[in-house]
């Protein structure tokens, strides 16, 4: 393909030679005579000419296929330049921003009597890379001043939360490997009676452990960051999606190699926090599971995703099944007790996957009380005001758009809306659901939401639980 580049900036001139080629066959017109000179010793294709001149194009015969780069430097004639183009017959117009501070104003500028016209600036255009770069190098001071640090201990313990999940088993992988580390010499899990010379701590932080643990050397975690906590270093950064997406960060820092293995752990890890990047996701994770893939075993992660349904969770989706129904989009079900609070959004989130479904509420009685777990594909109503609405003066209901959950006393359920039965619950379940998605939610609602703010933060919080 043929490009012209109407440039007169020698640095963004080579630059865009190399680039260019040899994808492109490129030509640059230039005014500076003595400029055109040495770029032609250089070796680069130049045409000496006016660019506000339709001649100029004619000349460097310019088609409707011939790809047209404009330097636009923030200095007047611009306009000019892009009618010599436009009358010449150039249609695949590029303006690039070189040191034009204010790129969007100037975009806008041309849009209105050059539509066809892409605006591209300079420094967004490299931006993004250059800050992952930079902000690389921060990471690989930070990881070889932990690195070192743990270098002359015999015996490392990286301890886990109690009840570790994909994301921290992954993690304490991960930290094993960039310390260099075996099994024997770094021991993952909260082992007491053994002395260790150093302690790191990953996916958690030591508030946790209610003052057990009373010195830490390294903690890593994604999970806003608790106060208290004294530790030599600590990379926490509750913007990430997943403890793993900072340690793959750490690992890229340093060139540590990634074993297939690890590489698996912590891709399955990021899917599962941030809920198949459904929740809490964002670049950097997008980024880190994007490395970290053609490192992975994808079947055996195929296999893990399996293995999230267990006989015991189909028992509870079977019973949504029996005695639930799907009703204009959306689909209630009552599950009965249940010796466990994580079956119900687990079914609530199971049905959502249902052809037609866009919303999902399901109750269930833990103990003596009532839990209403609720999805919907999130392009509609909130379903944190659904809960809210309705059983806010009852007990504790919060949530966001997609996902949201209320838990009250089974007994002021009753009291509020009659002892139910099975069939009636779901029934009713539905016509709370009809009478919300029916009307614009009631102003009032928005007044109690910082009163039940905080409850409503813990189904968002599922997703990092431990
Ligand atoms: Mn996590």
């Amino acid at each position: 393909m043929r490009c012209l580049a109407v440039c007169q900036n020698e640095l963004v001139i080579r630059m865009l030679d190399e680039i260019l080629l040899p994808g492109f066959e490129v030509e640059f017109i230039i005014e500076n005579r003595p400029l055109a000179r040495r770029l032609q010793d250089a070796g680069v294709t130049v045409a000496i000419g006016d660019p506000r001149r339709t001649d100029t194009y004619v000349k460097a015969d310019l088609g409707p296929s011939t790809c047209v780069i404009i330097e636009d430097t923030g200095r007047k004639g611009l306009r000019k330049t892009l009618e010599a183009v436009r009358d010449a017959g150039g249609t695949l117009v590029y303006i690039l921003g070189v040191g034009s501070d204010a790129s969007a104003k100037r975009a806008d500028e041309f849009h209105g009597e050059f539509p066809d016209v892409a605006y591209l600036s300079m420094s967004e255009l490299f931006g993004g890379p250059l800050l992952t770069e930079f902000s690389r190098s921060l990471t690989r001071a930070r990881v070889l001043q932990y690195q070192r640090y743990f270098n002359d201990a015999d015996k490392i313990l990286i301890v886990l939360h109690n009840d570790p999940d994909p994301d921290a088993m992954a993690s304490g992988l991960a930290l094993r490997n960039v310390l260099h580390r075996t099994r024997t010499t770094a021991i993952l899990g909260a082992i007491h009676g053994k002395e260790f010379d150093r302690v790191a701590m990953v996916d958690v932080q030591p508030h946790y452990f209610d003052g057990l643990i009373d010195r830490v050397d390294l903690v890593i975690d994604h999970h806003p960051e608790q106060p208290g906590a004294a530790a030599v270093f600590k990379d926490i950064r509750p913007d990430y999606g997943s403890t793993s997406t900072i340690l793959t960060e750490h690992l890229r820092a340093v060139d540590v190699n990634i074993s297939e293995r690890v590489a698996t752990a912590m891709l399955y890890a990021i899917k599962s926090d941030t809920l198949f990047f459904n929740r809490q996701t964002n670049r950097v994770d997008l980024e880190a599971f994007s490395f970290l893939y053609p490192l992975a075993d994808a079947a055996l992660i195929r296999k893990m995703e399996g293995a999230e349904i267990t006989l015991e969770r189909l028992d509870y989706v079977l019973r949504a099944f029996r005695s639930g129904s799907l009703q204009d989009q959306v689909f209630c079900a009552f599950l009965g007790p249940s010796p466990r609070e994580d079956f119900i959004p687990y079914v609530a989130d199971f049905f959502l996957q249902l052809e037609d479904a866009k919303w999902t509420v399901i109750a269930g009685i833990v103990d003596d009380s009532l839990i209403v777990s609720v999805r919907n594909l999130g392009y509609s109503k909130n379903a944190g005001e659904f809960v809210r609405r309705f059983f806010a003066d009852i007990g504790s209901a919060g949530g966001h758009r997609a996902m949201a959950k209320a838990v009250m006393p089974l007994r002021a359920f009753h009291e509020k809306f009659g002892q139910l039965d099975g069939a009636a619950m779901a029934t009713r379940l539905h016509e709370l659901a009809r009478e919300f998605l029916a009307h614009e939610p009631a102003k009032e609602v928005r007044s109690v939401k910082a009163e039940v703010g905080r409850e409503g933060k813990s189904e968002s919080e599922e997703v990092k639980t431990r």
